[in-house]
């Protein structure tokens, strides 16, 4: 073995150590236009592209027994782009479906989704909602969608029911704290993202998962979504890696 990158514990620093990875990545898939872009295509293109690299994450993921990715797939601000763009967007789950499902399934992965739901198109609706049924006896990786998600909104949401149930007697002011707030979130059957990774160059939150991330990595990459693959993946998850490990070595 390689003997010039290692910490101080004599751990490889160049390759993954699969008895350590992160159990719960959160993903903002950025850079499908742009992707198209730079190839004379239109944008709906990217986002079509966008698709195949969810399958090559999903798959690594699995194969790295990572408990869940949660992937950024439609934010509540994403409503502004041109109506064309938007109508084509909402038939990419169906699409991702029909390919995908059977995959999913053999592969024991169950799929969610986190959001308001209900403001998407029926169609939509039905093709995710079909997918969360038939998965959702799997035990192994959870796919979570972010769809018309905010994250303000979704703390909005968590206060509202905090008081709900203070005022119906339910639960005490009290009884407050930071683990009954993570229980109100739509998050609250997850561990919180020990990784969140964002293409495309950009160095942003853009209200993704505010409350969640409070002891997470951050991993910027130049790569645009639709060039995002295995390998990628594996550097991030190996940057994760190398920083616990510096971490842990004060
Ligand atoms: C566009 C790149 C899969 C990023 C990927 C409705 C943006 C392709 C899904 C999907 C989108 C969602 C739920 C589900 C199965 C698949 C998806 C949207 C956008 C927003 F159960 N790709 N994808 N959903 N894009």
């Amino acid at each position: 073995m390689d003997m010039k990158f290692k910490t101080k514990k004599n751990q490889d620093m160049t390759s993954l150590d699969p008895t350590n990875v992160p159990k719960h990545v959160a993903i903002i898939m950025d850079g499908n236009g742009r992707w198209a872009k730079k190839r004379g295509l239109p944008r709906f293109a990217g986002h079509k592209e966008g698709m195949k690299t969810i399958k090559k994450v999903v798959e690594r993921a699995v194969e790295l027994e990572l408990e869940a990715i949660t992937l950024y797939a439609f934010s509540t601000e994403n409503w502004k782009r041109p109506p064309k763009e938007v109508e084509f967007i909402m038939k990419l789950p169906s699409q991702f479906l029909d390919t995908y499902l059977p995959e999913l399934i053999e592969n024991n992965v169950k799929v969610t989704t986190i959001g308001h739901y209900e403001g998407l198109p029926e169609f939509t609706k039905k093709a995710v909602q079909y997918s969360v049924d038939q998965t959702k006896n799997n035990t192994g990786l959870v796919l979570n969608f972010a769809l018309n998600y905010g994250s303000r909104s979704e703390i909005v949401d968590a206060v509202k029911n905090v008081c709900q149930d203070v005022n119906s007697d339910k639960i005490n002011i009290n009884d407050i704290d930071e683990e009954l707030i993570s229980k109100y979130l739509y998050t609250n059957q997850l561990p919180d993202p020990d990784l969140v990774i964002r293409t495309s160059g950009e160095q942003r939150l853009s209200n993704y998962l505010l409350w969640q991330v409070a002891y997470a990595e951050f991993y910027f990459t130049e790569k645009l979504w639709p060039e995002f693959n295995h390998e990628a993946f594996d550097e991030a998850i190996l940057e994760f890696q190398n920083r616990k490990r510096r971490f842990g070595g004060l």
